[in-house]
């Protein structure tokens, strides 16, 4: 744990909720304003204190064109510098776009590239080593970091894909974050009737219910998020875009999981 505090809360903003997945780097303007705008109340009126977000946003239609394009992902890597910069190019696009709106609404945001500062030294499906002291001072600051999914050097492998969730995980755990929000474009993990399940605290008693995801979605779904909220010791939720004023103000909006 970097961060003496159990109270850092990191939420991400799903790609399919801020792009129009199926349509190459395009931005579903209203959803990305509507989130900023609730993020920008929330810090505006004391909920959350800008020294303790750190905000975490997925690929959508910009990284996974361009990952599937080139058949990147979190276990295939590239040694092609030209596709993993159009991956990443992409993804800082999108994260600029990001950016932009949350200083829009007075949000101290400032990106963070995972492909310049982190790697996977020991090969595929190996430990992801991602260097906090930036994110901490940042934080220590007043600054609220927005760091997106992206590619990172991979020993063996070239550059592979590391997700928004595998960060959101890292990151709850080398700065003990109290609270986890995973925003999407659904209210939570669905049954298969449709209805939310209200909590998850094994993977097998849902499995049945998670299946693949929407559009192209190179790294894994629904199930691959659940699979890794449960590993971790913060509290985590699964909540659509309804929840997330909730969720930045305490409540417990969608599937709690862990
Ligand atoms: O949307 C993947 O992030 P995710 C980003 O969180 C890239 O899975 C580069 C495809």
């Amino acid at each position: 744990v970097v961060v003496g505090s159990d109270d850092v809360v990191v939420v991400k903003l799903g790609g399919s909720l801020i792009t129009e997945k199926d349509r190459p780097e395009t931005i579903d303007e209203n959803a990305l304003e509507a989130a900023c705008d609730t993020i920008g109340a929330a810090l505006a009126d004391g909920a959350v204190a800008p020294d303790r977000l750190v905000l975490v946003h997925g690929g959508g239609s910009f990284g996974h064109h361009h990952a599937s394009k080139h058949g990147v992902s979190t276990t295939a890597g590239t040694h092609d510098a030209a596709a993993a910069f159009e991956i990443h190019g992409a993804m800082a696009r999108l994260n600029h776009a990001i950016v932009t709106r949350l200083h829009d609404r007075s949000v101290p945001a400032v990106p963070v590239h995972p492909l310049s500062t982190s790697s996977r030294p020991s090969g595929v499906d190996r430990d992801l080593d991602l260097p906090t002291a930036s994110m901490a001072t940042l934080l220590a600051e007043g600054f609220v970091p927005v760091i997106h999914g992206d590619g990172v050097a991979t020993r063996g492998a070239g550059i592979t894909v590391v997700s928004g969730d595998e960060l959101v995980v890292e990151i709850a755990e080398r700065f003990g974050a109290d609270r986890v929000g995973l925003c999407s474009t659904v209210p939570g993990v669905l049954d298969d009737e449709g209805v939310i399940v209200p909590e998850i605290t094994s993977f097998e008693a849902v499995a049945e219910y998670l299946g693949g995801s929407d559009a192209t979605d190179v790294s894994g779904g629904m199930a691959g998020k659940v699979r890794e909220l449960l590993a971790l010791s913060s509290q985590a939720f699964v909540f659509g875009p309804d929840g997330l004023d909730g969720f930045l103000r305490g409540d417990e909006p969608g599937t709690r999981i862990g």
